[in-house]
């Protein structure tokens, strides 16, 4: 950790407290003099920290940047998100999470932007990513679980993704089978897991999470206004982004954890319980076929189970399932 971060982690363990310069020069291992001057940089980057002689400094406000130092400050994980790299505009994550992990970046690496110029969606699809409004971040991940396993870390992120927004704004969301993230019929976020693997062994998943968190109608084109929202339209107050990030790497982590030890119950419980897709009447389109019918629930695996009109039971595995108006 660099001394910033010794800072910034300091003034996170005493909220609205003055810690003296002899305090922090103790903490972090250096003189006053270089406490002093990290202060200052941590001014030009937008923290506003008062100064009181005799007293310390004391952190009044922190700028809504998704940084580094902000994010691992106030992490109280083990390995989720404790080592993060931060850019301003970057053309996707996902590469750049390929790359830190093909280079041996630790399991819960995090890589996060303000804005990708070319966001990635399924299929080759686009992820409209705008500037400072939202949080497109890629996880990397090394879980020891046979191939067939690994759709279940997708379900398992959403189920993550889900709670931390139901905790840190309120709004009541759902998860649209497997990767997508609802706010009534609209998308709050969507997921992409990619994969490299050996034969029978994953190397690592990078798991991509585009979130509108404070984007407001007007930040999105034309032809998502009527498809996407943000955490910010839907519950009327600004999402604090470093907060936001910080509460998902913990929850995750608590929910990766489980899922290693004891398996994959828990996560299909609570994916149904807030599942926008159970219940369902569903169109499937595989490259081979489409069938139609009611979406019942989960396999003990995490594929969803349809049911036709003649009663007869599917497994969808991976397709695009579009909702029909027959319910
Ligand atoms: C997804 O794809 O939903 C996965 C999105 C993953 C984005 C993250 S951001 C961090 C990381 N880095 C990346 O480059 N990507 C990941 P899919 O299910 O294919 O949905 C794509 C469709 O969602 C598009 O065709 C649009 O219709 C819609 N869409 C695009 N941008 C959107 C946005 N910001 N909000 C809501 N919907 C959007």
């Amino acid at each position: 950790m660099n001394i910033k971060q010794e800072i910034l982690k300091a003034f996170h363990a005493n909220p609205g407290r003055f810690i003296s310069g002899e305090e922090l020069s103790q903490t972090c291992g250096c003189s006053r003099t270089a406490v002093w001057k990290h202060i200052e940089e941590l001014r030009q980057e937008g923290y506003e920290v008062e100064a009181v002689r005799k007293a310390g400094y004391r952190l009044l406000a922190a700028p809504d940047r998704l940084s580094a130092e902000a994010i691992i400050a106030g992490l109280d994980t083990k390995r989720i998100g404790q080592h993060v790299q931060a850019y301003d505009t970057v053309v996707s994550t996902q590469p750049l999470a390929h790359e830190a992990a093909a280079t041996g970046a630790p399991e819960g690496t995090l890589v996060i932007a303000e804005q990708q110029t070319g966001g990635k969606g399924r299929l080759g699809r686009v992820w409209h990513s705008p500037k400072g409004t939202g949080i497109w971040m890629s996880l990397i991940v090394r879980p020891v679980i046979p191939l067939p396993k690994t759709p279940q870390m997708t379900l398992l992120t959403a189920v993550a993704v889900a709670k931390t927004m139901r905790e840190e704004t309120g709004v009541a969301v759902k998860i649209k089978w497997p990767n997508d993230i609802f706010v009534g019929d609209r998308k709050v976020c969507g997921v992409l897991t990619e994969l490299n693997a050996e034969a029978d062994r994953v190397n690592y998943l990078v798991i991509g999470i585009g979130i509108n968190a404070n984007a407001v109608a007007a930040d999105f084109p034309e032809e998502l206004r009527a498809i996407a929202t943000s955490l910010r339209i839907e519950s009327g107050t600004t999402v604090n982004r470093v907060r936001f990030v910080q509460r998902f790497c913990r929850i995750f982590e608590a929910e990766y954890d489980h899922y290693l030890q004891h398996g994959f119950d828990r996560i299909k419980t609570e994916w149904e319980a807030c599942s926008y897709t159970i219940g369902r009447w569903v169109t499937v389109k595989t490259i081979h076929s489409t069938l139609e019918g009611r979406a019942v629930g989960l396999d003990e695996e995490g594929v969803l189970i349809v049911e036709d009109a003649a009663g007869a039971r599917h497994k969808v595995y991976s397709a695009d399932v579009n909702y029909g108006a027959n319910e």
